[in-house]
C-alpha cells in the first residue's frame, strides 16, 4: 500500500516536472523565429531606426537599434553586431508598451547572442504591466551558471503559457528583465517575440459618456432657470 502511494508520488512529480520543462528550441538564426509578433505583425520594422513597429519601445540602457542598443531585440534579425543587444552589466530591462491594447501573453521566444554563453542571463524574468510602474512577473528563469540555450548561439527558445507558464492577466506592457548572467559579466540577448489575444479594455469612456451627460442636464437646467 506505503509502496504504491510512494509510486504515485513519484509519477505525479515526474510528470510535473516534465511539464515545467516544455520549452521548446525552433532551431537557431532569423529563419527560426515565429514572426509576425506583437511588436511587428507585418515583419516590416526597420531593423535600424523605429520604423513599422506596433508598440513603443523603453529600456535601462542604450535605447537604440544600432550599434548594440537594446532595441535590437525587436529588429526581426538575429545575429551578431546590430542584431543583438549587448554588453551591459547587473540589472537591465527592455519593454514593449502596446498603449490603451492589453493582450493576454499566449507566448513568446527568446533568443540568444552570438558569443560567449558567460553573456547569456542566467537570472531573467518577463513581466506584465498596466502603469509602467507595478510590474507583474509572468515567467522567471534562475538557474545560476546555467544558461536557458546552453552553449549553443542565435538559438530561438520557445514558451507557451499553460506550458511553460501561467496564462497572466491582460497585460498593456511586456518587460524582459535580468539581473544576472553566467558569468556575472556583460549581459546579451538577440531577439524576443510576445505573441498574445487583445483583451477588452475597462471603458473610461463610461465615465465620459455619464460626465458628458451630467454636463446636459446642468446645462438644461440653467436654459430652464434663465426662462423662469
Ligand atoms: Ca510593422
Ligand atoms: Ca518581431
Ligand atoms: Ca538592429
Ligand atoms: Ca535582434
Amino acid at each position: 500500500m506505503m509502496k504504491n502511494v510512494v509510486r504515485a508520488v513519484l509519477f505525479a512529480s515526474l510528470a510535473f516536472s516534465c511539464a515545467a520543462q516544455a520549452m521548446v528550441v525552433r532551431g537557431t538564426g532569423s529563419g527560426a523565429l515565429r514572426g509576425g509578433d506583437l511588436t511587428d505583425p507585418e515583419n516590416n520594422g526597420n531593423a535600424s531606426s523605429y520604423l513599422n513597429y506596433n508598440a513603443t519601445f523603453r529600456s535601462s540602457v542604450e535605447p537604440f537599434f544600432y550599434s548594440e542598443g537594446a532595441f535590437n531585440v525587436f529588429d526581426n534579425v538575429v545575429g551578431g553586431g546590430d542584431a543583438k543587444w549587448c554588453c551591459d552589466a547587473g540589472n537591465v530591462w527592455v519593454e514593449a508598451d502596446f498603449g490603451t491594447k492589453r493582450y493576454v501573453l499566449t507566448g513568446f521566444t527568446a533568443t540568444s547572442g552570438n558569443d560567449a554563453t558567460d553573456r547569456d542571463s542566467d537570472n531573467w524574468k518577463i513581466l506584465g504591466s498596466n502603469d509602467g510602474v507595478n510590474y507583474t512577473t509572468i515567467f522567471a528563469y534562475d538557474k545560476p551558471g546555467v544558461s536557458a540555450w546552453g552553449n549553443t548561439r542565435l538559438q530561438v527558445n520557445e514558451y507557451l503559457a499553460n506550458v511553460d507558464f501561467v496564462t497572466p492577466a491582460a497585460y498593456s506592457i511586456f518587460r524582459y528583465q535580468s539581473t544576472h548572467t553566467v558569468g556575472n559579466y556583460m549581459h546579451q540577448i538577440n531577439e524576443l517575440e510576445f505573441f498574445g489575444n487583445q483583451a477588452t479594455v475597462p471603458e473610461p469612456a463610461t465615465f465620459g459618456l455619464l460626465g458628458l451627460g451630467l454636463a446636459g442636464i446642468i446645462a438644461a437646467r440653467r436654459r430652464k432657470a434663465k426662462q423662469v
